[in-house]
């Protein structure tokens, strides 16, 4: 992949005052990316702010900086709007549209600060911002973060001039958004991870914190949502499960707990695509998780009827209806999911 770092280098050198935003709900690949961008940016001699929308998953907490506390916008959005307005660079990571942001996409628009936006989703605001790195033939926004880096001139291409802290948040994001090397893997995340482990990255120790970290009542939840919660549509190979405020509680439910949950279905031989509809903790409307196998396509579904998006096989999006109207309403989508996008 060859990329221009010219006008990004521009833009670091004269930036002051740099944000870097990431997406709500935030994951693996948007904690790594935002980590790695400000492991990188500090060994550049600048000190970037961290704004995350709502709580990560704990497990990730290792990847925060000591000398810079990511602020979560929903717990002080005065200060995350503060820092937005007075910031002249924001770079927003793992994200393709603004209003992914939650809370900031009229700061973010309002602001005149240089706009940079590195993501990997399909269909991103690319004339929102002043320079984009958009691209789907990449695992993660951690690989696309690792390939601009590579490109930058004072890495030049040298893997182990990436400081250590910046490349374990690069491997954790390319991870996670992988599901350890099981989906969206291209010859460059190999190449990746090869390189980063040369580098000096303990890729064990990395596997044991993020993906197996989990308490015993999240195990608990997950064998409760297969055994008792999956519902199978024959006539259309597709399964999917509902999670509920009451089902949280009943098992202390933390962010990052229903992580992988929807990708379960899967593993069964006639079932093509997965749903996971979760309660969102203040009842406002219904998280739709999509996950298909590789010859379905689960965005133009995301897109057309949950209000969402994200990549071919594995989506995300939004329904404003009672819980208990969700399953017919899926069924609905399902039946209406014309055939030349869902095998597109
Ligand atoms: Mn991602």
């Amino acid at each position: 992949m060859s990329i221009d770092t010219e006008p990004f280098e521009v833009f670091l050198s004269e930036a002051r005052d740099i944000v870097l935003i990431g997406h709500f709900n935030p994951d693996g690949d948007a904690v790594g990316s935002v980590t790695a961008a400000w492991h990188y940016l500090r060994s550049r001699g600048k000190h970037p702010h961290i704004l995350l929308p709502s709580p990560y998953p704990e497990s990730m907490s290792f990847l925060e900086p000591n000398e810079q506390k990511i602020l979560i916008c929903e717990q002080n959005l005065a200060e995350a709007r503060r820092l937005v307005a007075r910031a002249d660079l924001l770079i927003c990571l793992d994200l393709n549209r603004l209003a992914r942001t939650e809370y900031l996409e009229r700061d973010i628009l309002e602001t005149p600060a240089r706009k940079v936006l590195i993501d990997h989703h399909i269909a991103a605001e690319l004339d929102r911002f002043d320079l984009a790195f958009s691209t789907i033939d990449v695992s993660s926004t951690c690989e696309l973060l690792y390939q601009i880096l590579l490109a930058m001139p004072d890495i030049d291409g040298d893997p182990a001039r990436i400081p250590l802290p910046c490349a374990e948040s690069l491997y954790v994001g390319m991870m996670t958004d992988t599901n350890n090397f099981s989906n969206s893997v291209f010859p460059g995340t190999f190449d990746m991870a090869a390189r980063l482990i040369a580098r000096g990255v303990d890729k064990d120790d990395l596997q044991e914190k993020v993906l197996s970290c989990y308490s015993v009542a999240r195990t608990r939840l997950m064998g409760h949502m297969v055994k008792d919660k999956m519902v199978i549509l024959p006539r259309h190979k597709a399964a999917y499960m509902l999670l509920s405020n009451k089902e949280k509680e009943q098992y202390q439910f933390v962010p990052g707990d229903s992580e992988g949950f929807v990708n379960l279905p899967l593993a069964i031989a006639d079932v093509e695509i997965s749903a996971l509809f979760t309660e969102n903790a203040a009842g406002e409307y219904v998280r739709v998780s999509l996950r298909s196998k590789s010859r379905i396509n689960v965005n133009r579904l995301a897109v057309r009827f949950f209000n969402g998006g994200g990549h071919r096989n594995a989506s995300g999006g939004r329904l404003y209806l009672p819980l208990e109207e969700v399953p017919a309403y899926f069924e609905k989508a399902l039946d209406a999911y014309p055939d030349e996008e869902k095998f597109s």
